[in-house]
């Protein structure tokens, strides 16, 4: 008898038409024949899929090109397919499920017609972890496979785990044929189900990444009472050997796999990595906050990216514990045959040809590598990796930060004055858009825990899950917002960042232990200079004093755009985030000092 899973197949198989079924069982050797099969036989136009590079410079390295149009996810045509367009939000692009299925069974007809179809099984999450997740993808190329296998648990015992059980997580994808007309990503939350069909870009084809462990899981988190975050995890460890374990939400490409990967530039830290993209938190039977990285690969943008900015990454991608590592869309040096990007240490190499195959010279005024290239690499090649990475019970969490990239008005760090005030300081975050996904690049919006993209229902919904969720914990995480974008006036960064954000994280850690007092403002606490340790970086203090200045004028335009960005969710949006909202804005009016704004403040989180 066919199980649930063999059936399902077999249906997708009847629609997409493939030439064969192979069942991937994730081990290294496969890896190795899916490599073979993309260097020769699987293409993109007349480009094959895969090409080896220099192996003794880069090991177990190979480079994708994309298709030219396909470079970065389409949110604009990723839909979360909920019965009715209010549980998916003003947040989301909605179709009734009916309509888009039947809008889906026609572009997939007869679409993997002359291919392969791999089906990809896999976990999110550690197999023995209770918080993990048993899935299986369907796909017609073999770059979105071994993708897989380097970013999930691939593995043949995910079958046996799923055995005869049904509610499986089920991804079916294709790359059709690469129509951006015909490209769609279709969530059906109720059925655990993804449907993405004419990308291979990264956040569009590896479905258990942004459609399974955001959007999807998060409306599973919503209904079995747990969390689903865009964020990284880390442990920080001082130099008495102690480990405080936090998470970080930053928008895409906004620094968030630095910060996971960082290099402290103050003797006696360290940062170990747990996760650079996606954190399910539960609340543990102790009533804490805990956090694993459903992952194990990191899919990271590659321009930017150097000795100076993210040194661990860099003998991440030159590791070797884990087979393979691939490059998207970079240039490449053609007389070396190394991947090469914007940013990366050294001189420009003389011979280049740019993502698209063209030969570049320095100086033009396009760029070599697509400012979207990404890498593809095992968390297990990281140096920094944490030794709790594989504990199927996570890590608890003591402090949640939350970023963005404003170049004006957000200090350097904020702590909130507890739980409630932490989400309306998630709610409200913006940030200046990146190349990420395709939009315009620079213009700020609303980008609530950096899961305006990700949120698989309504955001008003969203805020009043985590608000319930902090209710439940006994010992809530202290939350902080973070800016390491803000300029001085002639509009150069003021704060260093990079490795020198442990300066900040520092602060945090001190704050999290009770070990420093901290000032108290309309935005919530900020530092005493005295406390930031600053030795061995040059910043003036006038300069400094702008990274947290508070202008109350300068906030107005500010408050009237999160007004109507909150109006759009109606009677979704809890009433405790507009109290908030008002609060913040009535001490700010009053232009509230230090002391006075004592009065307004919760006191439960005070002081040291
Ligand atoms: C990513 C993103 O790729 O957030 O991680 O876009
Ligand atoms: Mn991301």
């Amino acid at each position: 008898m066919a199980t649930p899973l063999e059936k399902w197949v077999e249906e997708q198989a009847k629609l997409c038409k493939p030439e064969k079924i192979y069942w991937c069982d994730g081990s290294e050797e496969e890896a190795h024949r899916l490599i073979e099969v993309g260097m020769k036989e699987e293409k993109i136009g007349d480009t094959p899929i895969f090409q080896e590079l220099n192996q003794k410079a880069w090991p177990n390295a190979y480079f994708h090109r994309s298709h030219p149009t396909d470079v970065a996810r389409t949110e604009h045509l990723t839909f979360v397919c909920h019965p009715d367009k209010e549980t998916a939000g003003p947040n989301n692009n909605w179709m009734h499920p009916d309509e888009a299925k039947e809008k889906m069974r026609k572009l997939s007809e007869g679409c993997m017609k002359g291919r392969t179809m791999y089906v990809l099984p896999y976990m999110m999450g550690h197999p023995d972890s209770p918080y993990s997740k048993a899935c299986v993808q369907l796909t017609d190329v073999a770059y979105v496979a071994v993708s897989m296998r380097i970013m999930t648990r691939m593995a043949k015992k995910v079958i046996e785990k799923i055995g005869n059980r049904d509610d499986f997580v089920k991804g079916l994808h294709s790359v059709g044929d690469f129509d951006p007309n015909k490209r769609f990503i279709m969530h059906f939350p109720d059925e655990h189900l993804v449907w993405s069909i004419g990308s291979g870009y990264g956040g569009n084809a590896l479905l258990g990444k942004k459609c399974f462990s955001l959007r999807i899981a998060s409306y599973l988190g919503l209904q079995e009472g747990w969390l689903a975050e865009h964020m990284v995890i880390l442990g920080i460890e001082d130099p008495k050997g102690n480990v405080t374990y936090v998470t970080a939400a930053m928008p895409s490409a906004c620094g968030k796999t630095n910060l996971a990967m960082l290099e402290s530039a103050l003797p006696g830290y360290k940062v170990w990595t747990l996760g650079d993209d996606i954190a399910w938190f539960n609340v543990g039977p102790d009533g804490r906050l805990w956090a694993i990285n459903p992952e194990i690969g990191l899919f990271g943008v590659a321009p930017g990216t150097s000795t100076k900015t993210n040194p661990n990454m860099l003998k991440a991608l030159k590791g070797t514990k884990f087979y393979p590592t691939l490059f998207t869309n970079t240039a490449l040096n053609t007389d070396t045959n190394e991947p090469w990007w914007e940013g990366l240490d050294g001189e420009v190499p003389r011979n280049l040809i740019d993502w698209q195959g063209k030969s570049w010279q320095n100086g033009q005024d396009t760029k070599a590598a697509h400012p979207n290239s990404r890498f593809t690499v095992s968390i297990y090649n990281s140096p920094t990796l944490s030794k709790e990475f594989d504990n199927p019970k996570g890590v608890p969490i003591s402090a949640i930060i939350l970023g963005g990239r404003r170049t004006q008005l957000i200090p350097l760090v904020t702590e909130a004055f507890n739980w409630q005030h932490g989400v309306f300081l998630g709610a409200r975050t913006g940030s200046e858009t990146t190349a990420a996904a395709i939009h315009q690049v620079g213009v700020l919006r609303r980008d609530p825990m950096a899961m305006l993209p990700f949120c698989g229902y309504n955001m008003g919904d969203y805020f009043r899950h985590w608000l319930n969720i902090g209710s439940r914990l006994k010992d809530p995480p202290k939350i902080y917002s973070v800016n390491w974008f803000r300029v001085d006036d002639d509009g150069k960064f003021i704060w260093p960042g990079f490795g020198e954000n442990i300066r900040v994280l520092k602060w945090i850690v001190d704050r999290v232990h009770n070990k420093v007092d901290a000032k108290n403002t309309p935005l919530g606490y900020i530092p005493y200079l005295k406390d930031l340790n600053l030795q061995g970086i040059s910043i003036s203090k006038n300069t400094l004093e702008k990274l947290f200045e508070i202008n109350p004028a300068q906030w107005q335009p500010e408050l009237a755009d999160i007004e109507k960005f909150f109006g759009q969710f109606g009677n979704n949006m809890p009433k405790e985030v507009w109290e908030q909202y008002k609060m913040l804005k009535n001490s700010l009016d009053n232009g509230t000092t230090d002391e006075s704004f004592d009065s307004l403040r919760y006191t439960d989180r005070g002081g040291a």
